[in-house]
């Protein structure tokens, strides 16, 4: 299908839900919609002692346990500071100026970009403003064009409708990041690739501008 072109038979594609084993395994398992020739991590090892699920979660709960973490990374002392986690070699991945900040708040300020311009793509080429919202369906008309949820847009009838191929790849990919919240931990690298690769793509058919962005 042409890549712009609104087509009916399209709609917005989920990767569904808690979705932090596939995304420890990259592109082992293609979690994301990966972008043809580009490569992509692979399974973040991390640390030996600190690799399988069972390391880091309890098996039943999910619990982490941060004085764990604090042994290598002395910025922690509770669970709300795994956030803050960066180790040195880490670039400034969002090009934002912060190195400092956690890779949380890099793969963060570039998920924010990505929704940035997959709304200027739906308005600009697509022809119609879109919205998203953690609920399902996920995609909404965006019908007074102001770029904010208001009352009336999130509801099952104004659903989003005007889907190209290239709007269904960059969807699914903004998805995919909300519904892992450990995807800072659990793959940054992929998650970053993937975000970048999305941001590339519209920035061919957009004013979207990716200078500054570091792709691992
Ligand atoms: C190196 C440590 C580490 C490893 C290994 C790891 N995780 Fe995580 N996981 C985290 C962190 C950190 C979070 C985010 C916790 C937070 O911010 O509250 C997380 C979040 C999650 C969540 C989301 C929990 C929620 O609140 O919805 C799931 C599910 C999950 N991990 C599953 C897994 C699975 C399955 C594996 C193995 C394939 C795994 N994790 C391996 C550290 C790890
Ligand atoms: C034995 C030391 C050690 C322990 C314990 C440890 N880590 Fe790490 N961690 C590292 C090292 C070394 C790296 C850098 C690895 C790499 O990516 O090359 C790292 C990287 C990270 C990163 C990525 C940081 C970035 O800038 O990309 C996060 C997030 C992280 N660790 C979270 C955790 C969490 C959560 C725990 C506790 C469940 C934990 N770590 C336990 C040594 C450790
Ligand atoms: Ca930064
Ligand atoms: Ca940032
Ligand atoms: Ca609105």
């Amino acid at each position: 299908m042409p890549e712009d072109e609104v087509n009916e038979e399209l709609g917005f594609i989920n990767t569904h839900y808690k979705i932090g084993a596939a995304v420890r395994y990259g592109t082992e398992v293609q979690v994301g919609y990966e972008y043809p020739d580009k490569s992509y991590a692979g399974f973040y090892e991390h640390v030996e002692d600190y690799q399988q699920c069972t390391d880091c979660h309890d098996a039943h709960s999910l619990e982490i346990t941060a004085s764990e973490c604090a042994a290598c990374h002395p910025t922690v002392s509770d669970l709300g500071d795994l956030r803050d986690i960066r180790v040195e070699e880490t670039p400034d991945y969002d090009g934002d100026g912060d190195v400092t900040e956690g890779v949380f708040g890099e793969l963060r300020t570039i998920h924010e970009k990505l929704y940035a311009a997959i709304q200027t793509y739906a308005a600009d080429v697509a022809g119609e403003s879109i919205l998203y919202a953690d609920q399902f369906p996920y995609r909404f008309v965006d019908t007074n064009g102001n770029g904010e949820i208001d009352d009336d847009e999130v509801a099952i009838p104004n659903q989003y409708g005007s889907w190209t191929p290239r709007l269904v790849k960059a969807t699914y990919n903004y998805h995919m990041v909300v519904e892992d919240p450990g995807n800072f931990m659990h793959n940054a690298k992929y998650m970053i690739q993937v975000m970048y690769d999305t941001l590339d793509d519209l920035s061919q058919v957009t004013t979207v501008d990716i200078s500054g962005l570091i792709r691992p």
